[in-house]
């Protein structure tokens, strides 16, 4: 049977609940088209969208390159399998290398296969290269963190939903306080099998955590002293997203790769991205090092029937390009101050909110409520009805993140929206 086009919601809500697993609580509206910073749902009704997919659509919704890129390649060649070669994926690794400033790239699809990747390699590592005895490997993380859902990640998640009854865990992991360098340190100096040091420049589901300026950049001295990788999960903060190309470059807001950032670059020795490196279009993930640490891989030993496909290469190329010539990354800064500027404006005045965090487009508030209370839910609830799509994260906390192709004209209208809808609930 041909799918009919049914515009009501309750219809595909009934759909979902029916023949669908349980494993979200999504906002209750179906949305049926998307353009630039703007939503559509099935009745027609038009919002801004303030989650970009987890910040996986910074290029805007169906950016029309990126979607013309996916229109020629899917007419041409979709799937090859790394059992053969194909014509895109070698000239998609030379731009992106050169892009992000490492020698070597594995194509991957999702986030959580990014960080799978970025473990084994580190592992692979610690015992070729490190020294480390086998299966003795173990990799820090910190408290609170999301790398994903697969099983080896929640085993060293902090929250009870993601993990409980999922065990047996994976072992091999050490915890310690993000953005505490005191911890880690002390726990490179006990450990002599440490390979890995894994974080988030910002933690996002922990609520768009923002840590001290000096914590990764302290993190990068003590990963070097004591011979351990330094892996940056920027699946969520990458890619122009905080206002620079990664968050790891700090404060320097030049679109690609560039020399002149030493002073607030910090070189991760494996970065992970997806998300946003497809521009939300098609599951696209990539682990970037060196040669030197990449050539620990060797023929049959990590691998994906879709990574590195030419569908996926061509659309992750082309939203890159998007992301210079657009000059989102600039854009994301100067969006973001002024955001955060008025939220603070607004808070002065204001009982319900009582903080706004984040790095360029990544923002969250805090509100004023027990973390348990549903006042964040609701406050979604009605920016909804008032024309504005973001989701609640734990704790209360609501996480703001649009498009980064917004006109400053849009943001102004936003600001005013998501104000006036704050204000119902003083
Ligand atoms: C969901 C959060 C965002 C990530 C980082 C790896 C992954 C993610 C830093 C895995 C994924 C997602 C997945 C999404 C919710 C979401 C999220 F709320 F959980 F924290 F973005 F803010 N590393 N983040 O943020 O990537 O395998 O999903 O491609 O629905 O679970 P993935």
């Amino acid at each position: 049977m041909e799918t009919q086009q049914v515009n009501n919601s309750a219809y595909h809500l009934d759909l979902e609940k029916k023949y669908g697993a349980h494993d979200y609580n999504p906002l209750p509206v179906v949305l049926a088209k998307g353009e630039g910073v703007f939503l559509w749902d099935v009745e027609g009704k038009k919002y801004y969208d303030f989650l970009s997919a987890y910040s996986a659509v910074n290029q805007g919704h169906c950016h029309p390159r990126i979607v013309k890129s996916l229109k020629d390649q899917a007419e041409t060649l979709t799937l090859t399998s790394r059992a053969f070669h194909n014509n895109r994926l070698g000239e998609y690794m030379e731009y992106a290398t050169a892009y992000f400033g490492f020698e070597s790239l594995l194509p991957m699809n999702t986030g959580a296969e990014g960080v799978e990747t970025a473990i084994k390699i580190t592992r692979k590592w610690g015992y070729t290269i490190k020294g480390v005895p086998e299966d003795q490997a173990q990799i820090i993380v910190c408290d609170n963190n999301f790398h994903g859902r697969t099983t080896t990640i929640i085993s060293f998640s902090s929250d009870a939903g993601s993990k409980d009854y999922f065990g047996p865990h994976t072992g091999g992991f050490l915890h310690i306080p993000y953005n505490d360098l005191d911890a880690l340190e002390a726990v490179l100096q006990t450990n002599k099998n440490i390979v890995g040091f894994l974080v988030e420049p910002i933690q996002g589901e922990a609520g768009v955590y923002t840590p001290d300026e000096n914590f990764i950049r302290g993190a990068r001295a003590l990963c070097s002293q004591y011979n351990v990788l330094l892996m940056a999960d920027e699946i969520q903060t990458g890619i122009g997203r905080t206002g620079s190309l990664l968050a790891v470059c700090g404060n320097c807001s030049c679109e690609g790769h560039c020399e002149r950032q030493e002073d607030t670059y910090v070189r991760p020795d494996l970065l992970i991205l997806g998300k946003a490196l497809s521009g939300g279009t098609y599951p696209v993930s990539a682990v970037l090092c060196d040669t030197a640490i990449m050539d620990v891989i060797q023929p049959g030993q990590h691998g994906s029937t879709f990574g590195g496909n030419p569908l996926g290469v061509t659309v992750a190329h082309t939203a890159l390009t998007v992301i210079q010539e657009e000059k989102l990354t600039q854009n994301a800064r100067v969006l973001g101050e002024k955001f955060r500027a008025a939220m603070n404006a607004y808070i002065e005045k204001s009982s319900i909110v009582s903080l706004v965090r984040g790095k360029g487009l990544l923002n969250a508030i805090v509100i004023n409520d027990a973390p348990d209370s549903k006042t964040a839910w609701e406050i979604c609830l009605r920016l909804r009805d008032n024309g504005l799509l973001a989701k609640p994260t734990h704790g209360n906390i609501i996480r703001f993140a649009p498009p980064l192709v917004m006109t400053e004209a849009q943001l102004e209208d936003c600001i005013s929206i998501i104000t006036k809808t704050l204000q119902e609930f003083e």
